[in-house]
């Protein structure tokens, strides 16, 4: 009897946790946040609720643990598999629940459990794999297998598991998957290492700080677009407006939108998905003061924002949009914005989560009432004030 109730969990475990690696790894993979933006929250709900699934499962596991594991006797191998199950489950459960409840967490604590939940599906991935293959041949191909030899089978599941963690780990950088390089440098704070602007950018040379303000930004930035390829934009034809409810509508070349007031602010910024990059320095232009020079009418009360990748926008409350951090810059760090960060031009919110920061933003609009952002459209919380840091 307690042979077929392990059997029937261990499948119904079997086929949850092939969702949740599926429906994780959909979630984490930048390149596939424009091609499935509209099923990105109710995605990462059924992933929460899998999770929720597998703990309870889990849970039914535990009263017919004492029994499985004296059935097992000798098989130390099927004894590690489910001690590193039970482990990763556990492990995944609770970075899970800290990373659901990430707003209420302060920032490092976020970072934390993202960093340990994509390790551990890191490592869980090649371990199901060779699992999966391995108990395929012993089910179906040999029936009859001495311990011993099973014990074998399950350490080569091991080799080959930690092989496939290591390979993955190079093919990912060299894919250039953002969270893996997150991850290994998530303990030592390094400044970043900033890609040069692309050939034949023509919006070199930004006149950069003498000497280069600030000591460099803390962390990783996960390169985030909607669009495919990234939009390129060229300094003779780039323009900035600003329009609707103003005295005044501004169209800027990058000539005259590099000769704005220049401002300097060091500040946070945190991706609601729970990664974060500290102490980041921007020079650019106050947007306040942009407000200044169009002349805002007395009707307005939001500020829209347009992308120039033509997908992206967001708005902000006018007193908000006129708090001294929030800004336009074109230098991040001492050095030209680079186009994967939203150069030549971003918007920055530090006090807010970054999908209002605005890339490679082009227009601004004065509204006399909201508009929903691309993110907000799409399930992202209305109120994306920061409130934990630390
Ligand atoms: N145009 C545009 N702006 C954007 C986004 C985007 O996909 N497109 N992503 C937002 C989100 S959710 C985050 S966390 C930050 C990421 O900034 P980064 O790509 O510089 O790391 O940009 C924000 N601004
Ligand atoms: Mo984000």
């Amino acid at each position: 009897m307690t042979h077929r109730k392990l059997a029937r969990l261990h499948a119904y475990n079997g086929w949850n946790l092939l969702f949740l690696v599926l429906s994780g790894v959909i979630l984490f993979v930048p390149q596939l946040r424009g091609a499935l933006a509209p099923v990105r929250t109710p995605l990462k709900y059924l992933h929460i609720g899998s999770g929720i699934l597998s703990l309870g499962l889990l849970a039914l596991y535990l009263p017919l643990a004492r029994e499985h594991w004296g059935r097992m006797r000798q098989r130390v191998g099927q004894k590690a598999n489910v001690v590193l199950l039970t482990g990763l489950l556990l492990g995944w459960g609770l970075t899970g629940v800290l990373l659901w409840f990430n707003r209420y967490m302060p920032a490092g604590v976020a970072e934390s459990a993202l960093v340990w939940h994509d390790l551990l599906t890191w490592f869980a991935v090649p371990w199901a794999a060779a699992h999966a293959v391995t108990r395929y041949f012993r089910l179906r191909v040999l029936p009859v297998v001495a311990p011993v030899q099973e014990d074998r089978r399950v350490l080569l599941a091991g080799v080959l598991s930690a092989a496939g963690f290591l390979l993955w780990g190079r093919l990912g950088r060299g894919l250039g998957v953002p969270g893996l390089e997150g991850a290994s440098e998530a303990g030592d704070r390094t400044p970043n290492r900033l890609e040069p602007l692309p050939e034949g950018a023509a919006f070199n040379p930004v006149p950069v700080s003498d000497p280069p303000q600030g000591g460099g930004g803390k962390g990783r930035f996960r390169m985030y677009s909607v669009v495919a390829p990234l939009p390129t934009f060229d300094a003779r034809t780039w323009q900035f407006t600003v329009q609707g409810l103003v005295d005044r509508p501004l169209t800027l070349s990058w000539e005259a939108f590099q000769a704005l007031n220049r401002t300097v602010q060091v500040s946070n910024f945190h991706c609601v998905t729970g990664w974060s990059v500290y102490s980041v320095t921007w020079e650019g232009v106050r947007l306040s003061h942009l407000l200044d020079l169009a002349g805002v009418k007395p009707g307005a009360r939001y500020v829209k924002f347009y992308s120039g990748d033509g997908a992206y926008t967001d708005a902000l409350p006018l007193e908000v949009a006129r708090a001294e951090d929030v800004m336009l810059p074109y230098i991040m760090d001492g050095r030209p914005l680079p186009t994967p960060l939203g150069g030549p031009v971003r918007l920055i919110v530090p006090q807010m989560y970054a999908y209002k920061s605005v890339k490679w933003v082009q227009a601004i609009e004065l509204l006399d009432r909201n508009h929903e952002g691309y993110w907000e459209v799409r399930g992202y919380p209305n109120d994306a004030w920061v409130r934990k840091e630390g």
